[in-house]
């Protein structure tokens, strides 16, 4: 999978992309990240991205001709499955959502900033809408790292066995149960004595009704998924 990345702010994602699952996925060349500053497509001696809003209002609005430049330009050399805004309005991210994007070749995402960006660019240029949550972010770099990360751990060959995304919490709507390592004991808190039973069925068949449990307690919106 490719994910091409337009952001005034690349070096956000410097920390987050060089370590870990990103960083073994793209070193296995499963996962391509690229990042383009939007600022390079910007004219004139200041470069001016933002200008403020026709109506007035607060805040400075993203303009449309250097992102309307930039994808354009991106899109000649690549066919992209979907061209993806990061916003509070969009559609809500969940497992579901990431379960089918994850079967993309190649996507591009943008990330707004300031008050937002002028709406003919998600009117003209944008074929999904993407929220991450109901909060407030300060712009798209935070909620596009983590559509990333959700992405590529799912691209066969990413996950080993036993870090497998298929025991992940929302796989199946229900979260994952409580896991524990050495030492057995620590202050006299000990492991649950079933996970040293070396009862295959039994354990999980215990790791189940932990799952159901909990999820029934902390979201039991999920069940009725
Ligand atoms: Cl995608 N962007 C911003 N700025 N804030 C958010 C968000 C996205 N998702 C939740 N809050």
């Amino acid at each position: 999978m490719k994910i091409d990345i337009l952001t005034l702010f690349p070096e956000m994602f410097d920390g987050v992309f060089s370590h870990s699952i990103i960083k073994r996925a793209k070193e296995k060349g499963l996962a391509g990240i690229r990042l383009f500053n939007i600022r390079d497509w910007c004219t004139g001696k200041h470069k001016t991205v933002d200008d403020y809003a026709f109506g007035g209002g607060a805040g400075m609005v993203m303009m449309i001709e250097p992102i309307s430049r930039c994808i354009e330009e991106l899109s000649k050399k690549t066919k992209y499955d979907q061209v993806i805004y990061l916003t509070p309005d969009g559609e809500l991210l969940d497992q579901k959502m990431a379960n089918k994007l994850s079967l993309s070749e190649n996507l591009l995402i943008l990330c707004g900033h300031y008050k937002g960006i002028d709406e003919r660019i998600r009117e003209h240029f944008i074929t999904l809408e993407i929220s991450i949550g109901d909060y407030v972010l300060s712009g798209g770099e935070l909620a596009a790292a983590v559509l990333t990360d959700t992405l590529v751990r799912l691209l066969p060959g990413v996950l080993n066995d036993e870090t497998s995304a298929l025991s992940d919490s929302f796989q199946d709507n229900l979260l994952s149960p409580p896991v524990y390592t050495r030492p057995y004991e620590f202050r006299g808190w000990k492991v649950p004595d079933i996970l040293l039973s070396g009862n295959d069925r039994e354990i999980a068949k215990w790791k189940h009704d932990q799952s159901l449990d909990r999820t029934r307690q902390r979201r039991p919106g999920l069940l009725e998924k």
